[in-house]
């Protein structure tokens, strides 16, 4: 098991979160349901809460595939159809808590390739989330949702590229281990690319 450090992370200006794909499909009896994907809520709420008091920007992405999109299985993709925009399986779980000035990134949206990060996902102007957060000065990128080795992978990786601090919020992901331990060798990868794998719980909000 990757070990998570424990420790106290004040949050502050700088600071955004990206709530990955919390989305029908990947909950448990969802099209491609993630193993205790429902676990996630819980967490990634108390962590909203906590940017939302601090007025800090929280982005909600989601898959959001046009029907027949390349990576499902009838055009040899890996995947069942899953997340198919406007679909009741697209929709966020109803229990997830979004503020109502949240960001929604979108992505996946393209027909002919898949797209894993988020950082390249658009808003509803067509603003990719690295360009908002540039131009909301972020300099660390918290991190929780859906799925571990996938869409959280992927996002991890570009914003270590892209030159951000990230934190990954280990209580609040579940992967999909297609083969067994998947989940755990992504935490490695996130680990030696420097984001750091905390909890939930180590997150604090500076007293005022
Ligand atoms: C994802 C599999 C297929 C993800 C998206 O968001 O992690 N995984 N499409
Ligand atoms: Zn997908």
């Amino acid at each position: 098991m990757k070990d998570t450090v424990h420790t106290h992370v004040y949050v502050r200006n700088g600071d955004a979160l990206s709530v990955t794909d919390v989305q029908n499909d990947f909950l448990p009896g969802g099209a491609l349901g993630v193993f205790e994907g429902d676990a996630v809520i819980s967490p990634a709420n108390c962590t909203i809460e906590i940017f939302r008091k601090a007025a800090l920007p929280v982005f909600i992405t989601r898959d959001w595939h046009p029907p027949h999109h390349s990576s499902f299985k009838e055009k040899n993709g890996p995947w069942p159809p899953h997340c198919i925009r406007y679909t009741k399986g697209a929709e966020f779980a109803s229990r997830l808590k979004i503020p109502d000035n949240a960001i929604v990134i979108s992505k996946g949206s393209s027909i002919e390739r898949d797209q894993y990060s988020s950082l390249h996902g658009l808003d509803s102007s067509g603003r990719t989330q690295d360009e908002l957060l540039k131009s909301l000065k972020i300099k660390r990128l918290f991190i929780c949702g859906l799925a571990t080795e996938y869409c959280v992978l992927n996002s991890v990786q570009d914003a270590r590229e892209a030159g951000y601090e990230v934190f990954v919020l280990t209580d609040a992901i579940r992967g999909v281990n297609v083969n067994p331990g998947d989940s755990e060798k992504a935490l490695e990868e996130m680990s030696r690319l420097g984001a750091m794998l905390i909890t939930t719980a180590d997150l604090k909000v500076q007293p005022a």
